[in-house]
């Protein structure tokens, strides 16, 4: 079972697209295991992005990340990873497949609504950084059979 952090970023909690990002990750089978609304600070930020500082939009991407409320969740499954990254679609919204998140909700890459973990690697450490282990929920759920296989 693999576990990544979504984030709906400030751009997708200020249109209201909270209950969008969710209600997809919920109907493709995926298990929510975690959620906080919360301010980031600049230091969560920093080390969330850390492998892109120095990069020319760094400080657009911490100011974009802290400029209002994240909707903050973990979410399982099989396959979750790349998944949940099909859902939300590429990077750049104009490469998204028709049908993704980013396809059919933004314009430009610097406010392109989600994050997604991009590795198992990165989906556990994600998570340990924006939740503490007794914010995880393990819980069971009674449609599990008939969407995941074993
Ligand atoms: P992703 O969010 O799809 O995992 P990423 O990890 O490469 O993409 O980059 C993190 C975020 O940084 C991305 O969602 C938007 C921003 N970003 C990436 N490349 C960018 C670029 N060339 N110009 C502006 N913003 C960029
Ligand atoms: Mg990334």
């Amino acid at each position: 079972m693999e576990r990544s952090l979504v984030l709906v970023k400030p751009d997708g909690v200020q249109r209201a697209l909270i209950g969008e990002v969710i209600a997809r990750l919920e109907r493709r089978g995926l298990r929510l295991v975690a959620a906080k609304f919360i301010q980031v600070s600049k230091q969560l930020a920093e080390t969330h992005y850390a492998i892109h500082k120095g990069k020319a939009f760094y400080e657009g991407l911490i100011s974009y990340i802290t400029s209002a409320p994240v909707m903050a969740m973990v979410w399982e499954g099989p396959n979750a990873i790349a998944a949940i990254r099909q859902t939300m679609g590429s990077t750049r919204p104009t490469e998204a497949a028709p049908g993704s998140l980013r396809h059919d909700f933004a314009l430009e890459v610097g406010r392109n609504l989600t994050h997604a973990s991009d590795s198992v690697e990165n989906g556990a450490s994600e998570v340990a950084l924006w939740f503490k282990p007794e914010e995880l929920v393990n819980w069971n759920r009674e449609i599990d059979e008939w969407i995941f296989e074993k």
